[in-house]
């Protein structure tokens, strides 16, 4: 009886102690599942590398590993911007930019918006022989004002120059006065990552442009793959800029204006009519870079910044459907 007593005392505290391992380890599973949500919420939020403009700057941090990075390129500025990663030969720093690149650029740049071309292209031959050796390396399209875009891209270890050559009203380069900065890629490796695309685009000198026209409303990821690459009339590689447009805008305009080195490209403010959406920048031949925009329905183009983009099927317009 006593023994008997016992056993349902025993067996009534260790339901109650399963009870209570139960409730707790409910309770464990709870919160490492509350964790594991933050932990995934933080990762996908510090996963991305952040580049913010707030006045012809770019704040960003001074060092990354190598491998695939998402750049979140927020633009907190009246101006549309770009940014794109020069990857600088062996000893060659922002100093040497400053001291031989960007005055060249400048001076060439003002005889063209003087009227004068032909006394500015001259200028060029004046650029440091070590420049043909700085390797564009990928960075976002243009974005508009207040906008934020991302790009993903692979960078290999080196120094990097972050720069925008958009114009402010008179003519200069924002790289000239502060849209320029250094950025070291180290030898250590980020995690590798799984790639996924919605859209696949693909650009090359002998075909343009080329993509399935097919691109629907909402959040669209697209592939860039920079079939070749070559150097266009006004010295830059081809790349994807995604841009929406108003109905009865212009793509004359914008194709003038995506050219540098005209007096009226690429310069402040954009044309009216069109919205920046952000892109893949120039990149060397076999690489592939990636791109997200939220897409509402309307009139698309894809474009790059060279000059006749029409002749070269380097612009090419799409319609998105609200369904
Ligand atoms: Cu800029």
């Amino acid at each position: 009886m006593h023994n008997m007593r016992c056993l349902s005392a025993r067996r009534g505290l260790t339901s109650l102690l399963l009870i209570a391992v139960t409730l707790l380890g409910l309770q464990a599973c709870e919160s490492e599942k509350h964790k594991e949500g933050e932990v995934k919420l933080v990762a996908e939020r510090d996963d991305a590398i952040e580049i913010v403009t707030e006045n012809m700057n770019f704040k960003m941090v001074k060092e990354i590993p190598s491998g695939w990075h998402t750049f979140r390129y927020i633009n907190q500025s009246d101006q549309t911007h770009f940014f794109l990663l020069d990857k600088y030969p062996e000893g060659k720093t922002l100093k040497d930019a400053k001291k031989e690149v960007f005055p060249v650029f400048q001076e060439g740049m003002d005889f063209i918006s003087n009227g004068a071309p032909e006394e500015g292209v001259a200028v060029f031959a004046n650029l440091p022989p070590w420049f043909s050796e700085v390797v564009f390396s990928g960075g976002s399209g243009l974005i508009s004002p207040w906008m934020t875009t991302e790009t993903t891209l692979k960078l290999d270890p080196g120094y990097y120059i972050v720069e925008c050559y958009v114009k402010m009203p008179n003519g200069t380069f924002h790289s000239v006065v502060g849209m320029a900065k250094a950025l070291v890629v180290t030898s250590e490796v980020a995690p590798e990552r799984v790639l996924t695309q919605d859209v696949q685009i693909a650009i090359s000198s002998a075909v343009g442009i080329v993509f399935s026209d097919n691109i629907r409303k909402g959040k669209q990821t697209f592939s860039v793959f920079f079939k070749d690459q070559k150097v266009h009339e006004n010295f830059v590689g081809h790349d994807i800029n995604l841009v929406k447009y108003e109905a009865g805008a212009d793509l004359k305009v914008l194709e003038h204006w995506m050219n540098w080195a005209n007096p009226e490209g690429l310069i402040s403010p954009a044309p009216e009519g069109f919205t920046f959406l952000g892109g893949v920048n120039d990149m060397p031949a076999g690489n592939t870079g990636y791109f997200s925009a939220d897409l509402e329905p309307g009139n698309y183009a894809f474009v790059s910044e060279v000059p006749n983009s029409m002749s070269k099927n380097m612009l090419k317009t799409f319609v998105v459907k609200d369904e």
